[in-house]
């Protein structure tokens, strides 16, 4: 290499340009690992790490991390969620394992964990995706119970707050601020845990991936409106030799991108999950520039090492980490200074 070529590969090796080192850049394993959206993540991870840290497996890590948040009554998880226009909660979920095996349920009422629908789904159907009434038929035939249909307190302050304007306007990272909107606030000061979807993907000790979402959706919604978070390939995908991706955000625009399948064929491709998740930002980013400031996405993607990683169109996005070294929440990078 001469002087001036090797002068234009440090600076490129800065970047983390040179030759394949847009690959993962480094070999270290991580395993167990689970990570989820948001700061609610924290909570969420402890539970699936009681079943990581004693060589559980990935699918009842995600599992029973979703059915924890499920669990949060002043939550904006499940049936403390918030409503949709017709001041009705309708519920999404997923779950994906290492074989590809799926189940998910969309605008799913009355029921208390729907990720668990999903599960059962997966095992005893030969189908992916249950929906509406079918999907609540489905659950009380398997030993689930119909709960009231009453609105959580926070959820019916909300939505009696909406209803003064019924005006739809999603606002931006609106988890992690005090206020209303079609997305339930996160952690409040006072320890009230309102939030929104839910997901989370985990590395087990075998090497084996696994992920799991949950959500109420976008609050006030139309009524039948199903977001990204029960679209395998949108809201969460799981490849066991590359990796796995889930999402949070505005659901439509991952569903046109097919959000995490992208990030997971990235991360195949050699893409480390930061740079994977980037690209699948870009790619929101760029049909659409001027609306992309209007709006938020987060990736959050785990890969077959357990190097994990994150994006988000603009700030303010945040994932919680647990290893045997990590337990935090990181702020993601993000592509667009608003
Ligand atoms: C949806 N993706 O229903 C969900 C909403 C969400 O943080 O993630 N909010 O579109």
């Amino acid at each position: 290499m001469n002087a001036m070529n090797r002068k234009k590969f440090l600076q490129l090796s800065s970047l983390g340009l040179a030759g394949l080192s847009f690959r993962n850049p480094s070999p270290l394993s991580n395993k167990p690992i689970v990570i989820s959206t948001w700061e609610s993540g924290m909570q969420v991870n402890a539970e699936a790490w009681k079943v990581l840290s004693t060589n559980g497996k990935a699918i009842d890590a995600v599992e029973t991390g979703a059915r924890h948040i499920e669990n949060e009554l002043n939550c904006c998880v499940g049936l403390g969620g918030y409503p949709d226009r017709d001041g009705i909660v309708t519920l999404d979920a997923c779950i994906m394992d290492e074989k590809s095996n799926c189940g998910a349920v969309a605008a799913l009422e009355q029921i208390k964990h729907p990720v668990s629908v999903a599960r059962k789904i997966m095992e005893s159907t030969p189908h992916v995706l249950l929906a509406g009434a079918g999907a609540q038929q489905f659950a009380l035939e398997n030993g689930f119970t119909k709960e009231p249909a009453t609105l959580s307190e926070s959820a019916d302050h909300a939505y009696r707050d909406w209803l003064k304007t019924s005006q739809y306007k999603p606002i931006i990272n609106i988890e992690n601020k005090k206020g209303n909107g079609p997305f339930a606030p996160a952690f409040f000061e006072d320890g009230s845990a309102n939030h929104d979807t839910m997901g989370l993907i985990a590395l087990d000790t075998k090497g084996d991936l696994s992920g799991a979402v949950t959500t109420s959706g976008m609050a006030f919604k139309l009524h039948g409106r199903v977001g990204d978070s029960p679209i395998i390939g949108a809201g969460l995908f799981v490849d066991n030799e590359a990796g796995a991706a889930t999402s949070s955000g505005v659901g439509e625009e991952v569903i046109r991108i097919c959000g995490t399948h992208l990030v997971v064929e990235f991360m195949r491709q050699g893409y480390s999950p930061e740079l994977a998740c980037k690209k699948a930002v870009e790619r929101i980013v760029k049909r659409d520039p001027a609306k992309a400031r209007e709006l938020q996405v987060g990736f959050i993607a785990v890969n077959k090492k357990g190097q994990y990683g994150a994006y988000a169109i603009q700030k303010g996005f945040v994932y919680s980490v647990k290893t045997d070294q990590v337990n935090k929440v990181f702020d993601s990078k993000y592509l667009v200074e608003v």
